[in-house]
Parts: C-alpha cells; sequence; structure tokens
C-alpha cells in the first residue's frame, strides 16, 4: 500500500469518527479535561447493557431513544455552559440531557460507554440553584430521579461545584462539580413522535 492511499483510508477512517460523534474539529480528540485530570481512573467493566434503539426522527437516527427524549453523546470538552448551549444548536428543543428513572440513566451510560468507554465522564443537564441547594434540569424538566456518588453532592449551599456530572468515581453515578470544567456531554430533546 503506498502512502497517498494510507493518509486516504487514515482520513477516511477520522471523517467517519468525527461524523459519528458530531465533532467538526480534530482538537478535541486531545485535549484533556482542566480541572478534574488528576482523579485517578481505574477502570471498572461497566455491565453488559442493552444499546437504546435509534431515534426514529428524520435528521437525528444517529441520536438514540430512551423513554420519550432522543439523546447523543458529544466528545468534545466544554465546560457547563458551553454544552448546553450546544445541545441548543444541536437539535430542536435540544438541551444537555435530564434523567428521570433507573432505565434513563443504565441507557445513558450504555450509550456514552460505546463512544468513550476510557473516558466516560460527562455533563448531565442537572445544576443547583444559586446555592439554594435546589437543584434543577437545564430543560425544566421535575427533578424526580438522582443516583449520587456517596458523599455526593459535596457542595450543595456553596458556589463550589454547581453542576452535575456522571461517572466520576462510580460508574453511572453522579457528582457536583465546577461548572468551569470542560468535559464531554450528552445532549437531549423529547421526542414527540
Ligand atoms: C418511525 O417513524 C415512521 C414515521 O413516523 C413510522 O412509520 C415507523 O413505523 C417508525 N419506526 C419505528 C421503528 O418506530
Ligand atoms: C464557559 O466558557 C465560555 C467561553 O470560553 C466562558 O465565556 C464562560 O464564562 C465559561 N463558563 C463557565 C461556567 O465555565
Ligand atoms: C473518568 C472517570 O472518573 N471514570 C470513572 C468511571 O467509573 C469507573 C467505575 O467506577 C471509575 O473507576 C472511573 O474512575
Amino acid at each position: 500500500m503506498n502512502v497517498a492511499s494510507l493518509t486516504v483510508i487514515v482520513l477516511l477512517l477520522w471523517t467517519n469518527m468525527a461524523v459519528r460523534t458530531g465533532q467538526s474539529t480534530l482538537i478535541s480528540f486531545h485535549h484533556r479535561p482542566l480541572g478534574d485530570a488528576a482523579v485517578p481512573l481505574h477502570f471498572q467493566k461497566a455491565k453488559p447493557c442493552t444499546m437504546p434503539n435509534p431515534c426514529n426522527v428524520t435528521g437525528y437516527k444517529d441520536w438514540y431513544k430512551t423513554g420519550s427524549y432522543c439523546i447523543k453523546y458529544f466528545m468534545a470538552h466544554l465546560n457547563f455552559t458551553e454544552a448546553e448551549m450546544q445541545c441548543r444548536s444541536a437539535a430542536p428543543g435540544g438541551h444537555l440531557v435530564s434523567v428521570h428513572d433507573c432505565k434513563a440513566n443504565v441507557d445513558l451510560l450504555c450509550v456514552v460507554m460505546k463512544y468513550n468507554a476510557k473516558n466516560p465522564r460527562i455533563w448531565l443537564g442537572g445544576f443547583e440553584l444559586f446555592q439554594t441547594g435546589k437543584l434543577m434540569w437545564t430543560d425544566g424538566s421535575p427533578w424526580n430521579y438522582e443516583d449520587w456518588v456517596p458523599g455526593e453532592p459535596s457542595q450543595r449551599w456553596t458556589n463550589a461545584e454547581d453542576c452535575v456530572e456522571m461517572n466520576w468515581s462510580q460508574i453511572g453515578r453522579w457528582n457536583d462539580h465546577s461548572c468551569y470544567t470542560q468535559k464531554s456531554y450528552v445532549c437531549s430533546f423529547k421526542n414527540t413522535v
């Protein structure tokens, strides 16, 4: 195989990967999270899970359907606000993902592990409202389910860690973390079909 065809194959692979993950730049593949890089990674095997079905909405068939939502993993590392803004432009009615039951949490984790099992920390759409201890979702849906790492959220009523991430320390569980840190994220929109 000559250099030219090898280059084409590498480019094709990359394009494919970029399309699959919704990436538009190469940079994010090398981007390390800021601030939380010191957390040791001990990879535990996620329990086998069944991938949710594709989202049956034209133009969003690379999203997955869980409950009444369609969700998609994005590998780029963004801070909480940027990630929410990106979700709003990714789909009509798009927001960072909200989670309302155990099944949805498992589906969500399954999608994340499929795309990035090595670094599965993601933003969820949860945040604490102005140090009140009250947690909300960016999509405005009710806060009616939670699955915290034991001992978390550790910074309620402070402004240190006001945003909710999944898979710090325990697979599939939630932690409050600084909204300024940059992580991958999952977007969702309500599938009315
Ligand atoms: C997907 O949507 C189309 C059009 O709304 C419908 O005809 C089809 O049965 C749906 N497929 C699945 C698997 O739900
Ligand atoms: C997120 O990043 C944007 C752009 O760099 C910055 O303007 C904003 O203040 C940041 N917000 C948070 C919460 O980190
Ligand atoms: C990046 C990260 O925190 N990954 C964690 C995901 O969950 C596993 C299982 O508990 C942890 O070991 C990883 O540290």
